[in-house]
């Protein structure tokens, strides 16, 4: 096609959510008591969410509408395990009834099996803390795939670890906000050998029931470090290790097995090593880098002089995801975005975000990135964690009143994409 920019056959084109930020009364969670303490930037609690839990019929049928071939969504662990040890089948059929509700619309499910949340009872066992937590994680992952194994062909165990790790104990934005470096480490290594197990319990447990073979992946935010001055031989450190303590120590522990410092010293896992058939990846934003004395501050917070902006604050900066994706081709997996978005109440803003990401991801395929889709986070506006409901991330409107959805501008521009699997010269021309 002249001038348009055409994406491999068989791509995936897709939209992401998850179970806290879109459900409802998901009260089990350590979130729900974090909301109850008031510690939600605009003083809102989850509540009712998008009421998904009832309405995923609807949201699906919006999706169809948008020619989506995959959707990515997780299961809440403290619906499925109330107690430990306890499954509630109720909730599995629930799931079970929400996946055949994505398969009988031809769209293929990415079921994420962790997503922030905990149940209750796994925080006040000390959480990702407890050694425990990997086997603890591993036996609820057993029992999903037990009973959902046989609708699921594309897994994320764990989404976003070192957010978790570091929002959850470095910074102390999320539950239960200790601020503590040891704790922040001892955290991600219990993730990833909790990522290694699920890995091993899938696949496991899906040859023994006769299964079919599902693709599993991790799910990392990859944020872009990069020198504030490319010249500074500082500024270029500071770069390199921020983004080996956020990205290159915990991709490499799942690719060779090994937890090197900051996570280790040279400690071999067998189940750990390769545990992936493709990388998950959320791409946001870059950080530009400098020697700063603390630790780590949190990601994209610094930008540019005047550098365009989404509602979040974090800089548009399409340019990082093709280079993200470059980067990784090192760990050769195939390698799919399974979260790109942009929170803003201006939906040009983001019909230029979508159209400039995605050339991003044609151009690093163009250089031999193998990317096999891209999922837009979020198909709904939804429950941002501590920044509440101001963050309208969705490319439907909902109004939390009525719960109406409303689809934007951007929805039909992403299904225009999708059915012509390409960016199309007339949205190169308007929006890139
Ligand atoms: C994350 C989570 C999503 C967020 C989205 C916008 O990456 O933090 O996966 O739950 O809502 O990224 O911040």
């Amino acid at each position: 096609m002249k001038g348009g920019l055409v994406f491999p056959d068989g791509f995936l084109w897709g939209c992401a959510v998850s179970a806290h930020q879109v459900e409802g009364n998901n009260t089990g969670n350590q979130w729900w008591q974090w909301e109850q303490q008031g510690k939600i930037f605009d003083g809102s609690v989850s509540g009712r969410a998008c009421d998904h839990y009832n309405r995923y019929e609807e949201d699906f049928d919006i999706a169809a509408s948008l020619k989506l071939n995959v959707f990515r969504t997780s299961i809440e662990w403290s619906r499925i395990e109330p107690k430990q040890g306890t499954i509630n089948i109720r909730e599995v059929e629930h799931y079970r009834n929400v996946i055949l509700a994505l398969k009988r619309r031809g769209i293929k499910p990415m079921i994420t099996l962790h997503h922030f949340t905990n149940p209750v009872w796994f925080e006040e066992q000390g959480g990702w803390l407890n050694p425990e937590s990997p086997e603890i994680f591993e036996s609820f992952v057993r029992k999903i795939v037990e009973h959902l194994g046989d609708l699921i062909p594309f897994y994320n165990t764990i989404n976003e670890p070192m957010i978790v790790a570091t929002m959850s104990y470095l910074f102390g934005i999320f539950p239960p906000g200790e601020r503590s470096l040891e704790k922040c480490l001892t955290a991600a290594r219990n993730l990833a050998l909790a990522h290694g197990r699920a890995y091993v319990a899938i696949h496991e447990t899906c040859k023994e029931l006769g299964y079919p073979k599902p693709q599993v992946a991790l799910v990392k935010q990859v944020p872009r470090f990069e020198p504030r001055d490319p010249s500074s031989k500082d500024d270029v450190e500071e770069a390199q290790r921020r983004d080996w303590f956020f990205n290159g120590c915990f991709l490499d522990a799942v690719s060779t097995g090994e937890f090197q410092p900051p996570l280790g010293n040279g400690e071999k896992f067998d189940y750990l090593e390769s545990s992936w058939e493709f990388i998950g990846i959320n791409y946001y934003s870059r950080t530009l880098c400098t020697p700063q004395g603390e630790v780590f501050p949190l990601p994209f917070t610094s930008f540019p002089e005047g550098a365009e902006l989404s509602d979040y604050g974090w800089e548009v900066y399409p340019d990082g995801l093709r280079e993200v994706l470059l980067s990784l081709r090192k760990y050769g997996k195939p390698m799919v975005v399974t979260e790109n978005g942009i929170a803003t109440r201006n939906d040009e803003q983001r019909c230029r975000y979508i159209v400039r990401h995605l050339k991003a991801v044609h151009e690093a395929i163009s250089k031999g990135a193998d990317v096999r889709g891209y999922i837009y986070w979020s198909l709904i506006d939804n429950f941002e964690w501590v920044l509440g409901y101001q963050m309208k991330f969705g490319l439907v409107e909902v109004d939390f009143e009525t719960m109406e959805r409303k689809p934007r501008p951007s929805a039909s521009l992403y299904r225009e994409i999708i059915e012509a699997n390409a960016l199309l010269p007339n949205h190169l021309e308007r929006y890139s």
